[in-house]
């Protein structure tokens, strides 16, 4: 069974890049529902906690530097089957590999810099949520 939630980042590259709107507009015109939403900046420690399941990777300190050089919009995104639809909604996770008309086909430039992130699976979206939201800021 699949949830009704997904959490998503716009990375550093697309607020850089001014892709903030083109790419929410495509997320809620793709039948996504918006339910917490800020502009933020992960720390260090934000970032080394939030990928610690890739703390062993050799990409590990270029992800942490990556996701913290700027700000990121985190979001709470709501829609039957959030999760699947949303990874469907923006791609591989290498651009080269996503298909057209993806987030990321449209907006990231690599593998390391991918414009988005959408949750894995349902718990995980809970604890990424959970990661970044108080009870007051989602609606
Ligand atoms: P996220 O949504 O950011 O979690 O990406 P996704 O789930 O599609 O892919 P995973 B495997 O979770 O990648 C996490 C971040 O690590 C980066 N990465 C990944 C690399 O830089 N090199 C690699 O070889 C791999 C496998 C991509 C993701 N972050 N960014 N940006
Ligand atoms: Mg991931």
């Amino acid at each position: 069974m699949s949830g009704h939630k997904t959490f998503t980042m716009l990375k550093p590259d697309a607020v850089e890049n001014g892709h903030i709107g083109a790419i929410l507009n495509q997320i809620t015109s793709s039948g996504f529902k918006i339910s917490a939403m800020k502009l933020t900046q992960m720390t260090q420690a934000d970032a080394e906690e939030f990928y610690a399941i890739h703390k062993e990777r050799p990409f590990f300190g270029e992800l942490v530097e990556f996701m913290t050089r700027g700000p990121i919009v985190a979001a709470i995104l709501e829609k039957e089957n959030a999760v699947e639809d949303f990874r469907a909604l923006i791609g591989a996770t290498n651009p080269e590999d996503a298909a057209e008309g993806t987030i990321r086909k449209k907006y990231a430039a690599s593998v390391g810099e991918n414009a988005v992130h959408g949750s894995d699976s349902d718990e995980n979206a809970e604890i990424e949520a959970a990661f970044h939201f108080s009870g007051r800021e989602t609606f």
